[in-house]
């Protein structure tokens, strides 16, 4: 598949990673800007978080109609999605007609991994060294590693003793897993477990459900598209388009106004009933106050407990599922398809590793405190080093030797989550401290990619050679990134991804920006009117 001449060493841009925000980001610099880029992609094809999460039930948990590029009014008539929520293999498929749409893949270096980036300051540009040892320079560096790509295998005593097969949901193989007639164990209930559970149950003889923290989730309510909707969405799009630019999170709903204590207890309850019945994200757009007050979001939490204990028959399972122990949508809350309802099957199994916890894997299964599991394969729906993972994995070194790793020592230090003092020329799209995670992924990368575009036809145009942030820049948006967090109840939440708390000693820094879209878009925009002056330019 691959066209790229190796020998070819300069590129103005170098693109890593073609999901999503590489592939947006290649049209914008080549195709608008007129420049030479390569993207380098570590996987045989394009797709970024959807080549590799093929888990069973891997799915989107954003509407189709909202989780799609918004650039090309000609793309979005063209393209047509099938169900509420797509699936990864049609997400792939979605990438791969913008892929040959826009005729990118003969700018991709497909099968190489960014092993180390390096700023060479006396030539202005970047070393780029993949896994194969191959060389590239270029004036820009730009980072489309997404944010969760960095799978976390927790270090569990003997997994290595372990004769059966195990398995990442992040890194699933691309042929798929066989459960059939299998004794499976999965460890991790987040969004990934959540989904997965149902379609492996399904398949496999037995499931054994090892779950360390019990999760909130909301029926999802997947349903293929009418034909009617499909053509709704194609006539509205450019409603669509203001609507997920206006929304804190960029999907396709507002989050009520009204507060919690604005309405009486049976009112309440009916709003969270239609909103259960309607499925999906939205549920914890019911009141304005769910993710910023105790009491409110007490309400939210209380009603879905009461679900878990009316859905599963199982008295045992039902307290372990909703023994909760933080408030709803404090962690990133997931959304099923028949989640609770399986634990009603007869072939599965939860052991709540908080009261017996795992003490080792050996040859045969999986061993806790109180009992032994024999397993024929483990999937490990444990999660991700989210954010900063993909990008202190490529051994990236700025200024003055200044290791990424270094200057991330206490937790990532960016200006706007695009760039980081010491790196110049260095964009990181959805980077840490930008709005990224807490929102609907598309929509924050193609604000993130069209910013940069401007940026770079800046410097082109004022013929400016360098861009960099500062200490002080990065010190003050970390304060704002903190601010806007603690008003909320997101860092009160004990292992949360968003504060690096899930992987034993990493620094835990709120990282994510959750000040909504509408204003980080302010301030991104603010920037650029001002002509860049936040930045060092030279
Ligand atoms: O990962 P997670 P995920 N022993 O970190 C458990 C996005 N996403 O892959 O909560 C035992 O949320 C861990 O337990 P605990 C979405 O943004 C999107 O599920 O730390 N258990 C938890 O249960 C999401 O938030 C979509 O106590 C261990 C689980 O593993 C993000 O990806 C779909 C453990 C990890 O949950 C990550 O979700 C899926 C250990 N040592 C994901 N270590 C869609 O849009 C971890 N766990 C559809």
């Amino acid at each position: 598949m691959n066209q790229i001449n190796l020998n070819n060493k300069e590129y103005d841009v170098i693109i890593v990673g073609a999901g999503f925000s590489g592939l947006y980001q290649l049209i914008c610099l080549r195709d608008q800007l007129g420049m030479n880029c390569l993207v380098v992609e570590t996987g045989d094809d394009v797709g970024g978080t959807w080549y590799w999460n093929r888990y069973p039930g891997a799915r989107c948990d954003t509407e189709s109609h909202a989780y799609s590029y918004y650039f090309s009014d000609e793309l979005l008539k063209e393209w047509t999605w099938s169900e509420r929520y797509p699936g990864h293999a049609e997400i792939r498929r979605y990438m791969n007609f913008v892929a040959d749409k826009f005729d990118l893949k003969k700018d991709i270096l497909f099968n190489h991994k960014v092993t180390s980036a390096q700023y060479n300051e006396d030539k202005i540009c970047w070393e780029i060294t993949t896994n194969n040892k191959i060389n590239f320079r270029s004036k820009f560096l730009i980072t489309a590693v997404g944010c969760l790509s960095n799978a976390n295998i927790p270090k569990i005593k003997g997994l290595e003793n372990f004769k059966g097969k195990y398995y990442h949901t992040g890194n699933w193989p691309k042929n798929g897993v066989s459960f059939v007639d299998k004794k499976v164990g999965q460890i991790g209930t987040g969004s990934t477990g959540i989904q997965a559970v149902p379609v492996i149950a399904e398949e496999a003889k037995h499931l054994t459900v090892f779950q360390r923290t019990a999760n909130y989730s909301v029926p999802a309510r997947n349903k293929p598209l009418t034909e009617n909707f499909k053509i709704h969405v194609k006539e509205r799009f450019k409603y669509y388009r203001e609507l997920l630019k206006k929304t804190p999170n960029g999907h396709p709903f507002e989050i009520s106004d009204r507060l919690v204590a604005d309405v009486q207890e049976q009112e309440m309850q009916e709003i969270y009933e239609k909103a259960w019945e309607k499925g999906g994200l939205q549920f914890r757009g019911s009141f304005s106050d769910l993710v910023t007050n105790v009491e409110a979001n007490k309400t939210a939490s209380d009603f879905i407990k009461n679900k878990i204990n009316e859905t599963v028959l199982n008295k045992k399972f039902a307290a372990i599922l909703s023994d909760i122990d933080h408030p709803y949508a404090g962690k990133r809350p997931p959304i099923d398809t028949n989640y609770f309802e399986t634990y009603n099957r007869d072939n599965i199994n939860l052991v709540d590793l908080r009261s017996n916890p795992i003490t080792q894997i050996d040859e045969k299964g999986i061993q806790t405190e109180k009992e032994h599991f024999d397993l024929d394969i483990i999937v490990f729906a444990t999660g991700y080093d989210a954010m900063t993972g993909p990008l202190l994995n490529m051994n990236i070194v700025g200024k003055n030797n200044l290791k990424l790793q270094e200057a991330w020592e206490e937790g990532p230090k960016t200006f706007l989550g695009l760039q980081v003092p010491g790196f110049p020329n260095m964009f990181t799209i959805t980077g840490p401290g930008s709005p990224s995670v807490l929102t609907n992924m598309p929509i924050a990368i193609e604000q993130h990619v069209e910013w940069i575009r401007d940026c770079i036809d800046f410097m082109n145009k004022k013929e400016y050679s360098t861009i960099e942030t500062d200490a002080k820049s990065a010190e003050e948006w970390g304060n704002e990134v903190n601010n806007v967090a603690n008003k909320t109840l997101l860092p009160t939440v004990k292992h949360s991804w968003y504060l690096g708390a899930n992987i034993p000693g990493k620094p835990q820094v709120f990282m994510p920006y959750a000040g909504g879209l509408p204003r980080y878009r302010d301030v991104c925009e603010n920037i650029k009117n001002n002509n860049y002056k936040e930045f060092s330019l030279n």
